[in-house]
């Protein structure tokens, strides 16, 4: 169980918008941050501030130690086997393309392919499309159904010895659909594929096991785990890291520099080139530590619980519709919707007025939106600081939204 007093951990839930309540369903695009982890990032700047992996004074040790036990808590948040196998990067998007331009460009030859899907945010996309552009190799794609879940048929007849690359998001950012990566990833291997998963929207908000799941690439982002921005990793297994060349060349990555050449050091230093985000790095360990204080399975429940309310809720607004799987089991916290006659920025703004904090847009999808066959959605995302009382406001929000939007009787004739 989640606590309903979770919420006294994070500040910025008792600020009002607009003078109502913050009912903020966000979190898909960022999370909160509890009291613990902002003053975690307050004490690195006040008490121990240095550069990491070259200071012999206590301080750099102190900074260096704790930068370093902060890659172990992630790595054991999602399963790894060692610390060494997670490669701090800036975001969900950066670890991607690290894999895009450092595997990717030493691997995938002129007819390779690569197999994605249709529900991919656009940073599990684009940067395939650079590399597929560049080797002459061919993107495919594996479609949904109406119930927004991968046709594992297709998936089927997709794969061939052609394929280097199976790649997808854990659970969609729009439709909510956890997807069966153990399977999508056992037929991977089987075809001789590696297989990356886009965590961005799963381990905030599920236990993972990378092992569990077959992955060979891990992505994920701090900033929607309770953690700051700026920092997120890519998982690999340690003979992949290791075979692989580096992504940024400069200081720190390196053994010995020749004018000429030079040899890099292990992963995962390998793939850290430059001073990084140290400070925020070893704060996204304490958002880690406080999500596995409460408990990953508990969150997850939550979420199911609180999805299942708002599913039902929303299905009593007229000409609401919404978006991927009906069942919990299939689905995470995150439901997009559209309201029939009205624009989902007008949704979205009107429910700014009342408080209420959604995104709307194509949330970097555009490829699923055309595929939904609408421009845009507006989306409610939870965590595990909603209640039931946040679902009950929106609903009384699209309510709002509704009685503004109506067509106004005509003027009566005289
Ligand atoms: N992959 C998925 C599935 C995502 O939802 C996002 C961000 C990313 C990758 C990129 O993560 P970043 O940390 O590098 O930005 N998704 C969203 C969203 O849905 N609204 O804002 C950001």
């Amino acid at each position: 169980m989640v606590p309903e007093s979770v919420r006294d951990d994070f500040p910025i839930l008792s600020r009002t918008v607009h003078g109502k309540r913050l009912v903020y369903l966000d979190s898909a695009a960022t999370s909160q941050k509890p009291r613990r982890v902002i003053d975690a990032l307050v004490r690195y700047y006040t008490t121990y501030n240095a550069n990491v992996h070259r200071g012999i004074y206590e301080m750099a040790e102190e900074a260096t130690r704790r930068y370093e036990e902060s890659r172990a808590t992630l790595a054991a948040f999602i399963g790894a086997r060692r610390p060494e196998e997670l490669v701090f990067t800036r975001s969900t998007t950066e670890a991607i393309n690290l894999v895009a331009y450092a595997w990717g460009r030493a691997t995938i030859r002129s007819g390779d392919e690569i197999i994605l899907t249709e529900m991919e945010h656009h940073s599990n996309l684009v940067p395939w499309q650079l590399l597929a552009a560049e080797k002459g190799a061919k993107l495919r794609f594996i479609p949904f159904d109406g119930q927004g879940q991968l046709q594992l048929d297709v998936y089927e007849r997709l794969l061939s010895p052609r394929t280097k690359l199976v790649a997808l998001a854990h659970q969609s950012n729009v439709l909510g659909t956890i997807n069966p990566v153990k399977e999508i990833a056992a037929r991977a291997h089987a075809a001789g594929a590696k297989v990356l998963v886009d965590g961005a929207q799963s381990a905030p908000h599920m236990p993972v096991n990378v092992a569990d799941l077959g992955a060979d690439f891990f992505a994920f982002s701090g900033h929607k785990m309770c953690g700051p921005t700026g920092a997120g990793a890519i998982w690999a297994r340690y003979e992949i890291l290791d075979a692989m060349p580096p992504f940024h060349g400069g200081g720190e990555m390196i053994m010995l520099v020749q004018l000429e050449t030079s040899t890099y050091k292990e992963p995962p230093h390998k793939f850290e080139a430059g001073t990084p985000n140290i400070g925020d790095c070893i704060v996204w360990g304490e958002a880690a530590d406080y999500l596995q204080g409460i408990g990953m399975g508990a969150i997850r429940e939550h979420e199911k619980r609180l999805t299942a309310y708002a599913l039902h809720a929303l299905g009593d607004v007229p000409g609401l519709a919404v978006f991927g799987p009906r069942d919990v089991e299939d689905r995470g916290g995150v439901v997009a919707f559209t309201l029939e006659g009205v624009h989902p920025h007008d949704v979205a703004q009107v429910l700014d007025q009342e408080g209420i904090a959604v995104r709307a847009g194509h949330h970097c999808t555009q490829p699923l939106h055309r595929r939904l066959g609408v421009a845009a959605t507006t989306r409610a995302s939870m965590y595990l600081y909603n209640t039931e009382s946040d679902i009950d406001a929106l609903v009384r929000g699209l309510h709002v939204v509704r009685k503004l939007f109506s067509p106004r009787p005509a003027p009566a004739q005289r």
